[in-house]
């Protein structure tokens, strides 16, 4: 008999929600970035090993919401809770809970499910420093576990799928074994794309990006055409984009063709536009226009 589990990947903003989701599932699907509210919408990872099959969900990190975009990432936080069988609380040592943590911790004990406490960023801290973190996690909650981990290195994952085990249920597996992601070879290549945009640009610029496909075709095995326009809030943002002589823009390029190429397994012809569309991360038909909205989402 197959078991089966569903698990939540929630936390603070840039505490490595999705560097871990890759980590788990052993491939790159989710954009990771040092840039706070890097991930917009619930990504699903499937890891199938033999008999069992995972599938967790990546959020977007809590915040208060600022705009409709906002608005609606906070909302698939909610629904994902509902969703699932256990959370992963992925936090950092950072010696106490954060204020927002403790709010994200009140909304998941109304939910009655097991919580792991996962402590990420282990490579980047002494182990001795990690001990006050321990003692505030088991204080504010009663964790099923408390694993210090890093999705960088993969320290301690293989500690937190032996906790996981007696949470897994019997059940036919909810995905293909050999799925992956609930995300469209579309949407993989537009996040991929703006993953390096996030690293280019600074300050405000990247939050206001959107990347949307409007080419995918592949010559049989030979050529995958991509064409994407990526999206700016502001017309003084356009430049910005783009940089001098288009030095930003093909630096993009450069990097996002290499990591389409590895993913998709086939030489990338990759074109790239910019427009603006003023304010689009309030205005809600264009929010669901660059897919950024959810079927299930009102
Ligand atoms: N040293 C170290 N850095 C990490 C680790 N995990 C993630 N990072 C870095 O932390 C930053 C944020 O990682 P993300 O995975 O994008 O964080 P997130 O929680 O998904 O962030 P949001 O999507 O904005 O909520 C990136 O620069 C990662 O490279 C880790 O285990 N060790
Ligand atoms: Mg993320």
């Amino acid at each position: 008999m197959t078991k089966l589990i569903h698990l939540a990947i929630l936390g603070m903003p840039n505490v490595g929600k999705s560097t871990l989701l890759n980590r788990l599932v052993g491939e790159k699907i989710a954009a990771v970035s040092p840039k706070a509210q890097t991930t917009r919408t619930r990504i699903t990872g499937v890891l199938t090993k033999g008999e069992r099959q995972y599938v967790f969900l990546d959020t977007p990190g809590l915040l208060k919401p600022q705009n409709r975009l906002g608005e609606q990432m906070a909302k698939q936080i909610r629904s994902t809770l509902s969703d699932v069988d256990c959370a992963l609380f992925v936090t950092e040592s950072v010696g106490k809970l954060r204020r927002p943590e403790e709010a994200l911790l009140a909304r998941i004990r109304e939910q009655e499910i097991p919580v792991i406490a996962l402590i990420n960023k282990c490579d980047a801290v002494n182990k001795a420093g990690i001990l006050p973190m321990i003692d505030a996690l088991a204080q504010a909650y009663p964790f099923a576990a408390i694993i210090p981990v890093s999705a960088k290195t993969g320290e301690g994952i293989d500690e937190l799928f032996d906790e996981l085990e007696p949470l897994m249920e019997e059940s036919p597996f909810s995905f293909e074994a050999d799925a992956l992601t609930d995300q469209s070879e579309r949407t993989l290549a537009s996040e991929m794309i703006r993953e390096k945009l996030l690293w280019a640009l600074s300050d405000e610029v990247p939050h206001g990006i959107a990347v949307v496909i409007e080419n995918f075709s592949s010559e049989r095995g030979h050529l995958l055409h991509i064409g994407a326009v990526i999206y700016c809030e502001k017309a003084s943002h356009k430049g910005i984009v783009i940089g001098k002589g288009g030095a930003l823009l093909k630096e993009v390029g450069i990097r996002a063709r290499e990591d389409l190429e590895a993913f998709f397994g086939e030489k990338v012809d990759l074109s790239l536009w910019v427009r603006v569309k003023e304010n689009w991360r309030d205005r809600p038909s264009l929010i669901a226009d660059f897919g950024l909205k959810r079927d299930d989402d009102e």
